[in-house]
């Protein structure tokens, strides 16, 4: 768990050996304590260095042990104890040194780290903050604004830049070991007096109070209502305004107040749910680890909109030669421009080259012949993708991998146009594309494992979470927000504003209520879905039979909105208003709550007074009602995969985990108490009626979330 050798005679060399990472577990904490104590008393060792097995230094504490009582050595003695040494010892940075990883550096009294390496104290990302000295060191290393920065975003710093804030002593090309060897070699009989951090003055700040106001303000905003960002400040605060002893007193008091509660416990969930999500499995047992992708170096992109644009950026980005046709000739310079000043602008912000030479245009579809994968982004229309899809299958090399953009439009129907289906997946991707992290891996009935590990091997490369998905209208994002939609509107109905919904909402953290949200997208895009599916009739404006649609409770309220051109932001007019067509500061619109009034009153509505608990309850337990059934279906492989999609592609706040995790919070009895109860008063709701897969569940004594693809796979056993 961490070795001691004697290297170049005198240097004790200790290796932290915990793979994949060198996570501080108990085994390497006791490791540590007992190598450092032998490195010191061997009249040998003259000098220590510090360094991790396979390349990195350390990923900070073992994540996987916060669930369970701590064992072994604490960390904060431990640091101190390597401090306090009179032996010069010196972290040779290789990788990362995140969280505890870096406290641990900021305990020795050098600190080299290879060019390629990066620190940081990421911890709040996690629900934390920096407790093994961080928040207490850091600011004293580096000065308090610098420090702050750093920890409340828990942003990852590049050697340079690490050099640069003065948190590394020297950055190497070369060997990393080899080249801190030598510094600790050269740095013995150095008095350590003044590399001993925590006996540093934290540097002052003048209008320390301004300082940490705008700060607070900054993380408060930014965090929607998460506390880890929040307390990260005021333990910076205790380094600036208090002597070390006391400071870490603080520290230990404001990590006891994170270190229990629900957002830490779901940013966790999170963190590894983001690396679950890469072990996809199919329901035909084909899995990540028995499927080979294939090599990608060219890549197309066809149709040149807004979402083709972006997918084009994001695969040049990630280093592939891209094809990017457009048949249309004005629009295909127009993208030509738009898609080179997002390359231009993307690579000044990563302080690198552009790629603007990885992508070539054409208006031909034949450009895509040598093409090895290639995207369609065309409009969201059956018979185009079709007319595509054949265009594609006739152009391409043999064994070209053909994938759809679509947001809810059959996979397996496209597929079929083509003589290969196994060659086809759907690769939803979520505006704007070269941003947005999430991207949806969907498999057809007939997709290939090898397309669909391509598929996903693909995301990754363009930095994306890929969660592999079935086929199935909406997939899992786009399904799941039917429900959640449709109670918002039922809501109006029954008696709320727009206002109201959203306010309890974006409480709740998401970025956007449900209504903004809508505002933002168009509401023209859910109209022509509705229309398509035989949903809107004009005609019937008033009677009961204007709110039940194919057996169903149905609101017209977004379509009677479209017909007066209220298509949202970009008509200036939605669910709000705003001062100009693309303007985004929506404000009440009058219109809107007189209009629901008198549509209230033509449909004969009594109003309630609604409050943000029902607004809760009724919209999200209705998203996780359709979250159950989507894992009863088989569509997605467990809850991870249902929670990655949504923290990274749908708004919901991370710091709740994700929608079935957040059930699993508020206790699955209790959302199938509720959702029972929504279902008795409002019968002619499906979408209200509790999933079979949730009653099992609570059946079963409600297991934790890690414990349900046990009962999952029991239900898809006995179908
Ligand atoms: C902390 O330090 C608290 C202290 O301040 C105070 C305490 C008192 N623990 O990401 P990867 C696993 S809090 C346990 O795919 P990469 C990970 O789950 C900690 N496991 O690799 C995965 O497992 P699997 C603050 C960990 O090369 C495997 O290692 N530290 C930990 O893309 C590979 O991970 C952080 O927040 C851990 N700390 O990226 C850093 N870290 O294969 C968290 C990783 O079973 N770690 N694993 O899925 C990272 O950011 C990235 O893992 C890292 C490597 C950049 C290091």
């Amino acid at each position: 768990m961490a070795q001691l050798t004697r290297v170049s005679g005198s240097v004790g060399l200790i290796t932290l050996q915990n793979p994949p990472v060198n996570a501080l577990s108990a085994a390497v904490r006791q490791g540590i304590v007992d190598t450092v104590k032998k490195a010191v008393s061997d009249p040998l060792v003259k000098c220590v260095v510090i360094c991790g097995q396979n390349g990195v230094f350390c990923g900070g504490a073992d994540i996987r042990e916060f669930g369970a009582p701590m064992t072994g050595p604490p960390l904060v003695p431990m640091i101190h104890a390597i401090e306090a040494t009179n032996k010069p010892v010196v972290a040779a940075i290789e990788g990362a040194a995140l969280g505890g990883g870096l406290e641990l550096a900021l305990g020795c009294h050098y600190r080299i780290i290879h060019s390629k390496a990066r620190v940081g104290l990421p911890e709040v990302t996690l629900g934390l903050l920096p407790a093994a000295g961080g928040s207490q060191r850091l600011p004293r290393l580096i000065g308090v604004p610098a420090a702050l920065e750093l920890i409340t975003t828990g942003r990852h710093v590049s050697a340079a830049e690490a050099l640069k804030l003065g948190i590394v002593d020297q950055v190497t090309d070369d060997n990393t070991v080899d080249t801190t060897v030598k510094f600790a070699l050269s740095v013995v009989g150095r008095s350590l007096e003044s590399r001993r951090i925590s006996t540093f003055p934290c540097p002052p700040v003048s209008d320390l109070d301004a300082v940490f106001d705008v700060a607070m303000q900054r993380v408060r905003q930014s965090a929607r209502g998460a506390i880890a960002p929040v307390t990260c400040v005021q333990a910076v605060r205790a380094a600036a305004t208090l002597p070390y002893t006391q400071g870490m007193k603080r520290e230990q008091e404001l990590m006891a107040t994170l270190f229990t509660s629900g957002q830490a416990r779901a940013l966790q969930y999170c963190f590894f749910a983001q690396r679950a999500v890469s072990r996809w499995s199919m329901p035909s047992g084909a899995r990540w680890d028995t499927s080979k992708p294939r090599p990608i170096s060219k890549a197309a992109v066809i149709g040149l909109g807004t979402m083709g644009r972006g997918i084009a950026v994001a695969l040049a980005q990630a280093g592939l030669s891209v094809v990017a046709v457009e048949t249309q000739e004005k629009q295909l310079m127009d993208a030509k421009q738009a898609v080179s000043g997002m390359l231009e602008r993307g690579a000044k912000r990563r302080g690198v080259a552009p790629a603007l030479g990885l992508v070539s245009y054409s208006h031909n579809i034949q450009a895509v012949a040598e093409a090895d994968l290639v995207i369609e982004a065309v409009f969201e229309d059956m018979d185009l993708k079709k007319k595509v899809f054949q265009q594609l299958s006739a152009v391409c090399k043999p064994g070209t991998l053909l994938c759809t953009n679509t947001s809810s439009l059959d996979v397996d129907h496209l597929a079929s146009q083509t003589p290969s289906p196994e060659l086809v997946v759907g690769m939803h991707f979520f505006a704007p594309a070269h941003v947005m992290k999430l991207l949806e891996v969907v498999y057809g009935p007939r997709s290939s494992p090898q397309a669909v590990a391509t598929a996903m091997q693909l995301g990754k490369k363009m930095g994306k979470v890929s969660v592999a998905v079935g086929n199935c209208r909406g997939f899992v994002g786009n399904r799941m927000l039917k429900p959640y939609m449709e109670q918002a509107f039922f809501l109006l109905e029954e008696g709320a504003t727009p206002e109201l919904v959203d306010q309890a909402l974006e409480e709740f953290g998401f970025a956007m209520g449900v209504f903004r949200m809508s505002d933002l997208s168009g509401l023209d895009v859910g109209w022509r879905v509705r229309k398509a599916d035989g949903l809107v009739d004009p005609d019937a404006t008033s009677g009961r039979s204007a709110r039940i649609r194919q057996g169903r409770r149905y609101s017209p309220l977004g379509d009677l909105l479209c017909e007066q051109g209220r298509f949202g932001q970009k008509a200036g007019r939605g669910w709000y208003q705003y001062d100009k067509p693309g303007s985004r500061v929506a404000k009440p619109d009058p219109w809107l709550h007189n209009f629901l009034e008198q549509y209230r009153a033509r449909h004969g509505l009594g109003v309630r007074h609604i409050d943000h608990q029902e607004v809760l309850e009724r919209c999200l337990y209705a998203l996780i009602n359709e979250g159950f059934r989507i894992l009863e279906d088989g569509i997605a492989a467990g809850p991870e995969d249902i929670d990655a999609i949504y923290v990274f592609g749908y708004g919901w706040p991370r710091y709740r985990g994700g929608p079935m995790f957040y059930a699993g919070m508020v206790g699955l009895a209790n959302v199938l108490e509720r959702l029972e109860h929504f279902h008795q008063v409002h019968p002619d709701v499906p979408y209200l009626q509790p999933c079979s897969l949730l009653r099992r569940l609570v059946a079963s004594g409600s297991p934790p979330i890690q414990k349900w693809r046990e009962v999952i796979r029991k239900v898809h056993s006995q179908l």
